[in-house]
């Protein structure tokens, strides 16, 4: 019998002492495929075991019929082949989050390809130039098709890598679930959408509420973090441990120990951690969820097992990881165009808002649809650009660039410290962020809110960048 108490993410986190001695973190499939072969992936209903044990299956939509989706592991320099075949009810795409493809590779609706439909298929194909931790998601109806639970991890092994014991990979999902364990309905609700957007109550690692993950004493982990929830921001303390961030979206950053001891992830944001597990056999560590003021939470708990310590003090290895080949913003010549987010609950809402919308803008320009987009910024081929995002706004966003990762210049005035290559800057409310990225590839790129409440109602605009 399930339990009868409301399903919020207190009673589920002190309930998950339910899943004590469940098998722990089964690594998420992993598709192992070759240079030349096409891996085949589909996206359709399923129905899982998101809850825990004394939960009924939740019905979701899958890549593969897996909560995520499978791992997609290449090399880089390598081609990446991904056959996809839709078996949803509606139209989608797949985003390859964070990854430099080609713009016709680049999966948005009615600006870079059609909508694949309801039973049709699509052939993705691109080069793999950088290394890192990115993801897959659609970006056709997102808000629904996330929360949906279609969302998986893409990896790109360095051709070195760093010497660690084990590699592993936290996707962090964020349901809104009922007592029964169903997705709650109310998708884009304006109580949502003029807010923080769709938050959940139920926080998963690799599709499961895990209430211990298993260490071992001296062991060297590499720890991969995705922040794949629609709306929920994470700030993770690892209690006892001393992580140092390795990579900010992928992209190698001078290893440094997370600001404030917290690691924080906006929705669409990845970090990297290199985590020496220097407790005794036995122990256990908590790792504590504390973005939310009066709301901390704790994720899941780090257990050491009784075998002997793997070593007695800390791999003596280098972490730093080899920086990508991305082309370095020219300052000098850079032009400048900045973007000023408006709009949302007690902020300036568009004028046009109706009860759907639109509740956001950025310069002033409101946009709920890819289609016929015109473009908020034109730039050249080749041509940097400096912009800074001007967050006006009493609300949290991720402005994530589709096709240009981008370097962090600086935060509020003051220069960033690690100048660190990212995709997708988390900017709190009133906070303003410069960046400057070259415009390698000609096309029509995305600019938008990765709280997806916030982008399908106004906070998505267009690059255009001319041959
Ligand atoms: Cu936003």
């Amino acid at each position: 019998m399930p339990p009868r108490f409301p399903l919020t993410r207190r009673t589920l986190l002190t309930g998950s002492a339910l899943l004590a001695g469940a098998v722990l973190l089964p690594r998420a499939a992993r598709a192992a495929v070759g240079e030349g072969e096409a891996v085949r992936l589909s996206a359709g209903p399923a129905r899982v075991n998101l809850a825990g044990a004394g939960f009924p299956d939740t019905a979701v939509w899958a890549y593969d019929g897996r909560i995520p989706g499978p791992e997609l592991r290449f090399r880089q320099g390598d081609t990446a082949r991904i056959a996809f075949a839709n078996t949803l009810p509606e139209p989608t795409t797949i985003h390859w989050h964070g990854l430099r493809v080609p713009n016709a590779m680049d999966g948005v609706p009615g600006l870079s390809q059609p909508p694949v439909p309801a039973g049709g298929r699509f052939d993705y194909e691109f080069p793999l130039k950088d290394a890192g931790t990115f993801w897959y998601h659609p970006h056709v109806n997102s808000g629904v098709q996330v929360a949906h639970g279609l969302t998986g991890a893409f990896i790109v092994e360095e051709r070195e890598p760093i010497r660690v014991d084990r590699d592993l990979l936290w996707l962090l999902g964020d349901w809104r679930l009922t007592k029964e364990a169903e997705l709650a309905g109310g998708f884009g609700h304006p109580m949502d959408a003029t807010h923080a957007g769709r938050i959940g109550n139920t926080v998963t690692i690799n599709g499961a509420v895990r209430d211990r993950v298993p260490v071992r004493a001296g062991e060297r982990v590499r720890l991969r973090l995705i922040n794949a929830a629609n709306a929920r921001v994470f700030a993770l303390d690892f209690q006892g441990h001393a992580p140092r961030v390795i990579a900010l979206d992928g992209h190698p950053v001078t290893p440094h120990a997370p600001p404030d001891g917290r690691v924080v992830l906006g929705p669409g944001q990845r970090a990297d951690l290199v985590i020496d597990m220097e407790g005794r056999p036995g122990e256990g560590f908590d790792v504590v969820d504390g973005f939310y003021p009066r709301m901390a939470y704790r994720l899941t708990r780090l257990t050491y097992g009784a075998e002997a310590p793997l070593r007695d003090s800390p791999l003596d290895a280098p972490v730093a990881l080899a920086a990508n080949p991305l082309p370095e913003p020219d300052l000098a010549g850079a032009v400048r165009q900045d973007v000023v987010l408006d709009g949302g609950m007690h902020g300036a809402m568009p004028k046009t808002a109706g009860q759907r919308g639109p509740f956001w803008a950025l310069n002033g320009v409101a946009s709920m649809a890819h289609h016929h987009l015109e473009p908020l910024i034109t730039v050249k081929r080749g041509q940097t650009q400096v912009t800074a995002f001007v967050n006006e706004t009493g609300w949290w966003h991720p402005m994530h660039l589709h096709g240009f990762p981008f370097r962090v210049l600086s935060r509020n005035g003051q220069p960033a410290e690690h100048r660190e290559w990212r995709d997708t800057v988390l900017l709190g409310p009133r906070e303003t962020a410069e960046i400057a990225f070259v415009a390698e590839e000609a096309g029509d790129w995305m600019l938008h809110c990765h709280v997806l409440e916030h982008q399908e109602t106004g906070m998505m605009a267009v690059l255009r960048v001319t041959a």
